[in-house]
C-alpha cells in the first residue's frame, strides 16, 4: 500500500479555529471548478454555494470529459433558480464521456444562457483572478484538477492569488464506501487527472490547500428529519435540486453509469447521496465544524493520497480535514456534522430567487463573452 496510516504528523485545531474569510473582508471572490453532471453531489454543492452569504461568485468553470454538456447542466441549474448571472466557463475536455444527468438538461439552449459562456474556461479563471485586484480567490475544486494545471501552465503568476479547497483525498484505511471500496481510495478528482492533482499540490498558493477528504466527507448524507424537510419544502430552488436528484437517480439506475452502483444503493424518498462536494464549499469558507490536520502530501500516478514524514521535501503541506468537531449547535446535536447539515438544510430551505445585486458583482471578464 502507498500510503502510510497516518505516520508523523502534526494535528492541529487552526489557531484561527473557526475563522472564517468573510471575517476578514466583505465577501470571499469564488470560482467553482465542477464536473457537474456525473455524481449528484455537485448540483447539492452548488445549490449550497449559491446560498451563502460568504461568497461572491465569479465564475463556474467545468471540468473533464464532455464539459460542454457540463456547462450546460450548469446554466440550466442556474438559470432556474434566477442565478444566471454567474459567468460560466468551458474547462479543459478529456472526452466526450457524458454523465446521468446530462439529459435533464439536453432541452436547455446554452447560447442562451444570460450570464454569458466563455469557451476558454481556463482564460476566464485568470481573468476573474486578476479582476478582484490581489483580493485573493477561493477556487473551490469539486472535480478533476485538469483545468487548474491548465491554469498553472498557462498563468502561473495567479498561484499566490488564490486560496485553493479541494473535495479529494483519502488518507486513513479502513472505511467502507456504500458500494464496496475501503479506503484508503484515490477519489475520482485525483483518479480522473493524476498529473493535474500533482500540480495541484506543488503550486506555490497564498496558502497551503485546504482538503475536505474522504474521511469526513463520506459522512454528509441528509437523512432523516432533515432529509424530509428537504422534501416537503415548496421551495422552488429545493424542489429544482430534488428534481435534479430524481433525474440523476432514474437515469443511473437505468444506464451503466459511473453512478449506477451509488445509485442502487440509495432510497431518495429516505435519503440524499453522499455529498462530497458539499463539505468542500463549506470548507472553502469557513472552519467551522472540522478539524484541520496539518500533512505533507501528494499523489502517486494512480492518484492515492501519499503522506510522508512532516521532514520529507517529497511532499507539500496541506491542511485534511480528517474530523468533524464535537461540539454541536445545541443538545440535540451531537456534533460538528449534525450541526453542518443542519445549517445547510437551513440554508437550502432559505432560497429565493435573487437579483444579481444581492449576489454582490460578479464581473464580466475582459475577455469577449462567448456563446457556444
Ligand atoms: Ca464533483
Amino acid at each position: 500500500m502507498r500510503i502510510c496510516p497516518l505516520l508523523p504528523l502534526v494535528v492541529w485545531v487552526l489557531s484561527y479555529g473557526s475563522c472564517t474569510f468573510s471575517a476578514c473582508a466583505q465577501k470571499i471572490p469564488a470560482i467553482i471548478d465542477t464536473d457537474i453532471g456525473t455524481f449528484i453531489d455537485d448540483s447539492f454543492a452548488l445549490a449550497l454555494a449559491l446560498q451563502m452569504p460568504e461568497f461572491d461568485i465569479r465564475l463556474i468553470v467545468t471540468a473533464s470529459h464532455d464539459t460542454v454538456g457540463r456547462a450546460r447542466v450548469a446554466a440550466k441549474h442556474l438559470t432556474l433558480v434566477g442565478a444566471d448571472h454567474i459567468p460560466l466557463g468551458i474547462g479543459v475536455a478529456t472526452d466526450n464521456q457524458t454523465g446521468p444527468l446530462f439529459s435533464w438538461a439536453a432541452d436547455f439552449d446554452l447560447s442562451g444562457y444570460a450570464g454569458g459562456v466563455h469557451k476558454d474556461g481556463v482564460k476566464a479563471m485568470q481573468e476573474a483572478i486578476y479582476a478582484c485586484n490581489g483580493t485573493p480567490v477561493a477556487l473551490i475544486e469539486i472535480g478533476p484538477h485538469t483545468n487548474v494545471r491548465a491554469l498553472l501552465d498557462r498563468f502561473p503568476h495567479v498561484q499566490q492569488k488564490v486560496r485553493v479547497t479541494v473535495m479529494g483525498g483519502s488518507v486513513v484505511p479502513g472505511i467502507r464506501l456504500p458500494w464496496g471500496p475501503v479506503t484508503p481510495v484515490n477519489t475520482t478528482n485525483e483518479k480522473e487527472d493524476p498529473l493535474s492533482a500533482q500540480a495541484l499540490v506543488h503550486a506555490q498558493w497564498a496558502e497551503p490547500p485546504r482538503f475536505a477528504p474522504v474521511e469526513t466527507t463520506i459522512q454528509v448524507a441528509i437523512k432523516g428529519a432533515l432529509w424530509q424537510e428537504l422534501q416537503q419544502s415548496k421551495n422552488f430552488a429545493v424542489q429544482v435540486l430534488l428534481e435534479c436528484y430524481m433525474h440523476w437517480w432514474n437515469e443511473s439506475r437505468t444506464g451503466s453509469w459511473i453512478t449506477t452502483g451509488e445509485a442502487n444503493s440509495l432510497d431518495p424518498t429516505r435519503e440524499s447521496a453522499i455529498l462530497w462536494d458539499a463539505e468542500a464549499v463549506h470548507l472553502a469558507a469557513t472552519t467551522q465544524w472540522l478539524t484541520l490536520t496539518e500533512l505533507n502530501v501528494d499523489f502517486d500516478n494512480w492518484g492515492h493520497t501519499v503522506v510522508s514524514p512532516d521532514n520529507s521535501s517529497s511532499g507539500r503541506r496541506a491542511w485534511f480535514a480528517l474530523n468533524w468537531t464535537d461540539q454541536g449547535l445545541g443538545p440535540n446535536l451531537d456534533g460538528g456534522r449534525d450541526s453542518f447539515l443542519q445549517h445547510m438544510i437551513s440554508l437550502l430551505l432559505a432560497s429565493q430567487s435573487w437579483s444579481p445585486a444581492e449576489f454582490g458583482s460578479a464581473p464580466t471578464p475582459s475577455e469577449e463573452v462567448v456563446h457556444v
